[in-house]
This record gives C-alpha cells, structure tokens and sequence, in this order.
C-alpha cells in the first residue's frame, strides 16, 4: 500500500493538536485555522512528490514569490476544528502554491469540495515574513482562546504594558515571549487588511493578538506555536484570576531582568526600566 499523509507524523501531530485545541475551546464550530509548512521528504514519501494535482484553486491574493512550490497542510474554510481528527480528509487540505502566485494545487484532503480557510491571506503573508526572519519556521496557527479574548477587552492596548502584565503573571512568561507580544485593534477578519497588518507585526513578534477576536502564533513546529499560545492564553488566564484582589507579591522590572540573565533571554529592548 501507498503511504499517505495520514501516515506522516508531522500531520498526526497536526490532527492532534487541532483535536486538543477543539478541547481546550479555542475553537468552536469553524473557529480557527492552522497551516503547516511541510518538508520535500514528506511531500516526496506520503504525496507521491506532488504528482497528482487534484484540482486547482484561485487564491485571492498574489503571494510573494518565497512561497513558490511550497506545500501547506491547511484547515478548511467553514471546516469545525471538532470533526477534524475524525475525518480529516474532509476538513483539510494539502496545497501547493503554483509559480503564477495565485494559484493553489490542491494535493489532498477536502474531499467534498471545500477550499483552504477564509484566512489564507493572512496565513500566507504571515509565513511569507516569518521565513524571511526565520528560515526555519513551519507553522502558522490562529484560534480564540477565552482568556486571550477576555484579556484583549479589559486591558489597554499598548503593546508595552499588554506585554508587561502579562510578563509578571507567572516567571516563565518572559522565557517564552522575550520579544512581546504585537496587539492589532479590533480589525474585520478575512479581508486583506487584517493579512497585512498581522505580516507587518510578525516581523517583530511570533504572536500577534486581534483584539475581541484571538490570536495568531507563529513557531518553527506546532508543538512551538501551542506551547506560545497556551502561555499567552495562561498568562491572561492569572491575570484576570488575581484582577479582584490585592496583590500582595509582584516580578518586578528588577525580577524580569533576574531572569533574563538566568535564562540568557533579551527581553524587548526598552520594556524593563
Ligand atoms: O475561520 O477563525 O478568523 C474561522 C476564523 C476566522
Ligand atoms: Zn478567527
């Protein structure tokens, strides 16, 4: 028997971790998308090299030329993140970005007709940049975390004290995101701005919040981009549980700089004072 991708292992984990995110409710009903940029040895062992081109898909933007030939597992438009793992076929797709730019030749999976999500832009401009700032990235993961959401409407939106706050919620926040986090206002979601503005962020951070709408992570692997969002996501989670009351113990500037030398990290230049 051919392999398939359903035998590759970054794909397993990617069925995976759509599964637990559906858990963690990130994602309900058709929330939240997720593309993965997969390796020639993968496309070449479980894709038959990318022979068989299934169909061909408009896409509704000219993507920069870096993102030729390149080939995105990717969740489906109006697809729930729930029925992902189960029937995967249906609710992803395989791509490849044609050389004219604008074209996606579909390789597998979205089996009933389906096409990649709404947030193709922005996925497609995000990894655009974030493989010029970092050759190794794979993974472009959007989702709304209750917390993040709950966070992003009470707090205000300068991405310095977003950042801090959430820096001194718990030691090991600052470890994770040294660079901060970028914060977009409340923005139309699938249109072609929303795309640019997130790519513009993503030259300067891995993680970038739409107010009132959720977040998007960038990672190298999927288990980096979960395990940034899910501290995100913690780290709004104890700032809004400790909101009610009076602190009694604070990380200070002088604690975040502590740490910084501990764990050899450069936190955004300018944040600790
Ligand atoms: O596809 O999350 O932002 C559903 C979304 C759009
Ligand atoms: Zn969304």
């Amino acid at each position: 028997m051919n392999k398939t991708i359903l035998d590759c292992r970054t794909f397993q984990d990617y069925l995976e971790i759509i599964d637990n995110m559906y858990r963690l409710g990130w994602d309900e009903r058709n929330g939240g998308n997720i593309s993965v940029l997969l390796d020639q040895p993968d496309v070449d062992e479980y894709l038959c090299g990318g022979k068989n081109v299934i169909r061909e898909i408009p896409l509704p933007l000219e993507v920069d030329p870096i993102l030729v030939g390149k080939v995105f597992a990717i969740t489906g438009t109006g697809r729930y993140f729930r029925n992902t793992k189960k029937h995967p076929e249906e609710n992803t797709g395989v791509i490849r970005i044609k050389e004219d730019r604008k074209t996606a030749e579909l390789l597998w999976g979205f089996s009933t007709g389906g096409k990649f999500t709404s947030e193709i832009f922005a996925h497609m401009m995000c990894h655009a940049t974030r493989l010029k700032v970092n050759p190794k990235n794979h993974v472009i993961m959007h989702c709304h975390p209750q917390n993040i959401l709950t966070y992003s409407s009470i707090h205000d939106l300068d991405e310095e004290s977003f950042t801090k706050d959430l820096w001194r919620t718990m030691t090991e926040e600052v470890i994770v995101f040294p660079e901060g986090i970028g914060v977009l206002p409340w923005e139309l979601c699938g249109t072609n701005k929303i795309g640019v503005d997130t790519a513009e962020k993503m030259k300067e951070y891995r993680c970038v919040i739409w107010t009132l709408h959720g977040i998007y992570g960038a990672g190298d692997d999927l288990d980096e981009a979960f395990g940034l969002i899910e501290t995100v996501e913690k780290a709004c989670m104890l700032y809004l549980m400790a909101l009610p009351f009076e602190k009694k113990q604070v990380i200070t500037d002088e604690n975040l700089k502590e740490i910084a030398e501990g764990f050899h990290i450069t936190p955004k230049a300018g944040y600790l004072k």
